[in-house]
């Protein structure tokens, strides 16, 4: 039987800007995802989040939906302009009471609330002031986290400070393909550092305002292979673990940021030198304040090949490259979940991990008859799930899985034109379809294993 663990937590997540819409009701500030997807070139379909799902209107109807398919948790994100609309300072008690709502139907409907604080939209009132490049964001988001937890710590347990820093800082500040679509290494790497140094000073301040606190953040981490044994790619698997996965992981975890990685940031002109300009005394303390768990965001793995040597003089590939590709091109590469979680839990002893995201962008919408059949989803999530296990029967404390996502959504720079849903959303008429996924996903937490089959 491949059953998992009892009390395993079956979730899906999703996060405000995606899903919510409503962007000009009940004072919501301003974010730093209205200002840039207001700005022509930046969402690929020139689309925004200002209706979306409209969840803001329909959360009713999307736990009734999560109560359908039997889920233990819902892992959302909180807006924080919603709640203080000019990033710190006055408080918004309408957009703390949404929340609220939200969290008592949640109660209600026997599902756990785990509460991410940021997912992304930043107070454009914080970004003018130079965002989470600038120190004074640092303390905002702890003012931030202390409003939240005030209202929620009662009701709500688990915590999560930060979705996926490394986005946060090269998506947003280095490559700008995200908010604030800014192109600057500098800032990027002093944004990493007050993202976590927020989570850090966040975390005790989690602690005093909820009860039972359980307290993690999530990370986006991705295994990387060596495309063949050369020296050479190698180091391009070092040198990408360091930047994506050892930078963030290694501060958490109480040994600093990961030397080999600063000299590549001083190497490709990031940094001045080996002195980190943004780090102060008691910094490193702060960020590796000790924490419940950590969440993983995992995708797909990189196989990677040296750019240092041509192409024409490489060693033969020795890792196979599945061609099953999602619609973003990311491999469909389970085995690397796998790997990941081993890995984690043997370098690092988080304790206790959960996949807070996994999932699929297939774009597959309703047969005549009206049933979605998401085939190539319900495969993916039948592989990552028996990947789970794995890890699990290999001894990790893997305690919960969150499927990315319940709704189709808006996809950041892609706009509408990536589904991600278990559960299909037609625009047009905000008419939500459980896609053949969901019906798979409902069977699995049911049986809390993996040998379910769909109806045909
Ligand atoms: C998550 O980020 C976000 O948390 C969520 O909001 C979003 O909707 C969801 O994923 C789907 O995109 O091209 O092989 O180098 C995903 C983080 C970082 C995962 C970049 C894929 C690139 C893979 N992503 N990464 S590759």
């Amino acid at each position: 039987m491949r059953q998992f663990p009892r009390d395993f937590v079956w979730g899906v997540a999703t996060s405000s800007y995606q899903i919510e819409g409503a962007t000009d009701v009940d004072g919501r500030g301003e974010s730093i995802w209205d200002r840039f997807s207001a700005t022509p070139g930046k969402i690929q379909d020139g689309t925004n989040g200002s209706v979306a799902c409209d969840h803001y209107h329909r959360w009713r109807e999307d736990v009734e939906l999560m109560r359908w398919m039997g889920l233990k948790s819902y892992r959302f994100s909180i807006a924080w302009p919603r709640i203080l609309p000019a990033g710190s300072g006055k408080v918004s008690q309408a957009g703390l009471d949404f929340y609220s709502r939200l969290v008592d139907g949640l109660l209600e409907a026997g599902i756990e609330p785990c509460v991410t604080l940021y997912h992304w939209d930043l107070p454009q009132a914080l970004q003018d002031k130079g965002g989470w490049a600038a120190r004074d964001t640092v303390s905002a988001f702890v003012e931030y986290a202390d409003v939240v937890s005030q209202k929620l710590g009662d009701r709500a347990k688990r915590w999560i400070t930060h979705n996926e820093p490394w986005c946060i800082s090269v998506l947003g500040y280095a490559n700008g393909e995200h908010a604030p679509g800014i192109k600057d290494w500098g800032q990027a790497l002093a944004t990493a550092h007050h993202v976590l140094l927020s989570h850090g000073q966040a975390v005790p301040v989690l602690r005093s305002n909820v009860s039972k606190a359980d307290v993690g953040i999530t990370l986006n981490l991705v295994p990387a292979e060596p495309a063949s044994p050369s020296a050479e790619d190698l180091e391009a698997c070092r040198s990408f673990d360091g930047g994506f996965n050892r930078w963030y992981l290694d501060p958490i975890y109480g040994r600093g940021y990961p030397r080999d990685v600063i000299q590549d940031h001083v190497a490709a002109g990031h940094l001045k030198s080996d002195t980190l300009p943004f780090l102060r005394a008691g910094d490193l303390e702060d960020i590796a304040t000790p924490i419940d768990f950590l969440g993983v965001n995992y995708y797909n793995r990189a196989v990677l090949r040296s750019d240092r040597i041509p192409e024409s003089q490489n060693a033969p590939r020795a890792v196979h490259v599945s061609s099953e590709q999602t619609e973003m091109g990311w491999e469909v590469s389970p085995h690397g979940l796998t790997q990941l979680l081993v890995r984690l839990h043997q370098d690092y002893n988080p304790g206790r991990l959960y996949v807070t995201e996994n999932g699929a962008a297939y774009g597959t919408g309703p047969d005549a008859d009206g049933r979605v059949r998401d085939t190539k989803r319900v495969q993916y999530l039948r592989l990552h799930l028996e990947a789970s296990l794995e890890a699990i029967r290999q001894g990790v404390p893997l305690h919960g899985y969150f499927a990315w996502s319940l709704l189709d959504n808006f996809e950041w720079a892609y706009g509408y034109q990536k589904r991600f849903g278990m559960v299909y959303v037609d625009y047009a008429t905000q008419k939500r379809i459980p896609k053949d996924s969901a019906h798979l996903y409902r069977a699995v937490v049911a049986q809390n294993g993996l040998d379910v089959e769909l109806a045909a």
